[in-house]
């Protein structure tokens, strides 16, 4: 080795082994599990103190102990944020050691690449890439597909529901699936893609669709929260963005999460009036206007509209009411039979577990959720799905995981609405005496 290579080497070791020298690592997803009260109390001060996003729970005050929680360190705190925790005897895994591969493995895909052997439905979409498919979508199915535009966002974004409908019968009743309503949770809008291709590609092959096309309109908000998603896909850091970009009054924070801005015991439980937090249920109910074109139109069609879905990420799991009060929905034990059934095929075809319940009990309590509005709007079969994973790689689900993750939820979408037809159709041979 030659000389002013070996002082190069013995220079740059001094810096690092100098004390308190702080050592940029990359960033990296923790798993946490807190075992004391003090613990709890050191997580919920680091993830409010330091320059870290909570991927799980949502927020804060959901932190307890034996509960695992999901932390996104950024390279430049992790040293900090690591003493802080060995400090407290707090033990971590790294959930996830390179975020940054999985989130531009995530993004690449948008262009056609010849070289992938994967569809255009395997991929997740800019939102500019969301709306050439609705265009696309409604233009090549004139007689089945229609684009309705039900109102725009914060930052005057088009929202289009997409209407399939299969058969002009009178007296049809419809059903009702969004996705999208968190930024972050991709895997959400990449369901909605998936279910109207699977709709249009299988109508008459496939029994179960053909069954529920048959008898139902189904109408489909792929983005529910434009803003936000646009926002997730614009800088690395930005994609942890969970609200939509509405400015507070005060001007210092952005973002209302637009399930806790429905109009059911709204600003109560599991949500927060302060802008700058991730649970921020805006200064009104139904103040977003994301929020408002889903509500209005609702009210509109709530006579036909018997079956409500709202597609969520990630922790596999399928909720129904209530989430804003412990107590059971009248109809608790048709919903629980439902979801039973979805996570008992989804066991059997894919091997996956998905855990199921009311949400206060299940998840946690919460106010102001679209699934407990709609519920309350009289649409007594409202169901919240939170597709894949369990943790594994979160909101980074590889694009390789789309389809299994679309699969289960198509499934379970599939299982639901039969029952929900087999429970409110008059049977095909009923003779009246
Ligand atoms: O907290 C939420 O909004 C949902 N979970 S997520 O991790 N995707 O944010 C769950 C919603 C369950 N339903 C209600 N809270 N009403
Ligand atoms: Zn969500």
């Amino acid at each position: 080795m030659s000389t002013p290579l070996i002082w190069f080497v013995f220079m740059n070791l001094s810096i690092l082994l100098k004390p308190g020298y702080c050592t940029e690592t990359s960033d990296q997803v923790l798993s946490i599990t807190p075992q004391t009260q003090e613990q709890v109390d050191t997580l919920r001060n680091v993830s409010t103190h330091y320059e870290t996003v909570l991927w799980q729970p949502v927020s804060n005050e959901y932190i307890s102990t034996q509960v695992q929680v999901h932390l996104y360190v950024p390279g430049n705190s992790s040293v900090t944020v690591k003493a802080i925790l060995q400090k407290h005897g707090i033990t971590h895994k790294v959930l996830l050691a390179n975020p940054n591969v999985l989130t531009e493995m995530q993004m690449k895909n948008d262009s056609t690449d010849p070289r992938s052997g994967s569809t255009f439905y395997e991929r997740y979409h800019t939102l500019e890439g969301i709306y050439d498919w609705i265009n696309r979508t409604a233009q090549d199915n004139p007689r089945t597909v229609k684009a309705i535009l039900i109102g725009s966002s914060y930052e005057k974004r088009p929202l289009y529901v997409l209407k399939l409908s299969f058969n002009d019968r009178p007296n049809r009743k419809a059903m009702w699936i969004d996705c999208g309503i968190h930024a972050r949770e991709w895997i959400s809008p990449a369901f909605c893609l998936w279910f109207v291709h699977h709709s249009l590609s299988f109508y008459q092959q496939n029994s179960e669709i053909t069954r529920i096309l048959d008898s139902m309109d189904v109408y489909v908000l792929p983005v529910m929260n434009p803003d936000g998603y646009k926002y997730t896909w614009t800088a690395i850091k930005r994609r942890w963005w969970r609200k939509n970009r509405s400015i507070s009054k005060s001007g210092f924070c952005v973002g209302v999460d637009l399930n806790r801005n429905f109009d059911v015991d709204w600003g109560i439980k599991g949500s927060s009036q302060n802008p700058c937090e991730e649970i921020n249920c805006g200064p009104f109910p139904e103040s977003e206007p994301e929020a408002q074109a889903v509500a209005n139109f609702l009210r509109r069609h709530k006579d036909t509209v018997q079956l409500y879905i709202t597609i969520h990420s990630y922790s596999q799991m399928f909720i129904f009411p209530y989430s804003y009060t412990f107590d059971q929905a009248e109809n608790h034990n048709d919903l629980l039979e439902m979801v039973q059934e979805a996570a008992q095929r989804i066991k059997r075809y894919y091997r996956n577990t998905y855990t199921y319940g009311p949400g206060a009990a299940t998840l946690y309590p919460c106010s102001g959720g679209s699934d407990d509005w709609a519920y309350k709007l009289g649409i007594k079969y409202s169901f919240t799905f939170e597709l894949q994973d369990r943790g594994e790689y979160g909101f980074l689900l590889p694009p390789s995981h789309i389809s299994g993750a679309c699969n289960e939820a198509l499934l379970a979408v599939k299982t639901i609405a039969v029952k929900v037809l087999e429970k409110t159709q008059a049977p095909a041979n009923h003779h009246t005496i």
